[in-house]
């Protein structure tokens, strides 16, 4: 069977001729923020990876394909669209059997971006351990995801609404490479620290490729979580941030979300709580991620030819 994989004329040219490309996921547009911030930030995260010497490939399902990099028209469909599936490796497959519209979270986007040769791929922040999951069970699948597929993620660390510990235990667990980027602390997303030092720390691009080289060369499964903190001056520093993250976790508490449902409910209410801050800082540090990944592709793409 052939694989359902479009590309995008702009990401063929550079799979042509071997540039550097990195994948962006398309779950943080569709349930990750709202309409029209959640289009403008998809473009300018692509312009922010085209700037630093790479080429941007925008991962979702639409009409049965796996498309790789997204034309302008289909990003603002995407948009726009109502009922998208946040699709994770469980649901990727039925998405595409079934010829509905889907968004790719960190995981999806990770099964995708390895099976068009894509080694890096820049988010906001990935999925985790939620809190309470020792009653709730909820662990993302992102997690498990970075155990198993060749991929070197680029996240602000995980959301600060999760159980931070818990989930750097579970990426121990499976043998994660967890790497804060220029300093010694797990960075937590609207904030630069978490008070937890990440396991690793590295400081250079090239370092980080040829982790991940050395990594898939041991015959080691995974990828790296790349931990860059969000830029000092778009920080919410953690005594500000914590209180409205206990106050939205309540309300979806009382309202009964769970699943697929509690972090796109969390980030709203956060968003509303914060008059938009919360999203402000989202997008700055999307962008600065967008900087790094796009360096790391490059130093990939030396290294390959
Ligand atoms: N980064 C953001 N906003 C988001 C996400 C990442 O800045 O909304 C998405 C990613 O797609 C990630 C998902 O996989 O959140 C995690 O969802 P869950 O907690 O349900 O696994």
């Amino acid at each position: 069977m052939t694989l359902p994989l479009v590309f995008s004329p702009e990401v063929a040219a550079a799979r042509k001729a071997g540039a550097a490309i990195v994948a962006l996921e398309s779950t943080i547009i569709t349930h990750g923020m709202p309409f029209p911030q959640n289009v403008e930030t998809a473009r300018a995260v692509e312009d922010e990876v085209r700037a630093h010497g790479a080429v941007p490939a925008t991962i979702a399902i639409m009409g049965g394909r796996i498309h790789i990099g997204l034309t302008a028209e289909e990003l603002d469909t995407l948009g726009q669209a109502k009922d998208v599936a946040k699709l994770s490796r469980a649901d990727l497959a039925a998405c595409l059997a079934t010829g509905g519209i889907g968004a790719t979270t960190v995981a999806a986007t990770m099964i995708c971006a390895h099976l068009a040769g894509i080694h890096v791929f820049a988010t906001g922040g990935i999925g985790g351990v939620h809190r309470g999951a020792e009653t709730t069970f909820d662990i993302s699948a992102d997690l498990l995801e970075l155990a198993a597929t060749p991929v070197t993620v680029v996240a602000a660390g995980a959301k600060a609404i999760l159980d931070l510990p818990k989930t750097l235990e579970v990426l121990e667990t499976h043998g994660v490479p967890v790497i804060a980027y220029g300093q010694d602390a797990f960075p937590a997303f609207w904030s630069r620290t978490s008070g937890l030092k990440a396991p690793l720390r590295m400081d250079r691009a090239a370092d980080i490729a040829a982790a991940q080289r050395l990594r898939t060369a041991l015959g080691l499964p995974g990828g790296q979580l790349v931990a860059n903190p969000i830029p000092p001056e778009a920080e919410i520093a953690s005594h500000e941030i914590t209180p409205v993250i206990e106050r939205a976790l309540h309300q979806a508490e009382a309202e009964g979300i769970s699943a697929k449902a509690v972090t796109p409910y969390l980030l709203d209410r956060m968003y509303a709580m914060t008059e938009g801050r919360s999203l402000q800082a989202n997008i700055a540090l999307v962008l600065n991620n967008a900087r790094l990944a796009a360096e790391i592709a490059s130093e990939m793409a030396r290294g390959e030819s």
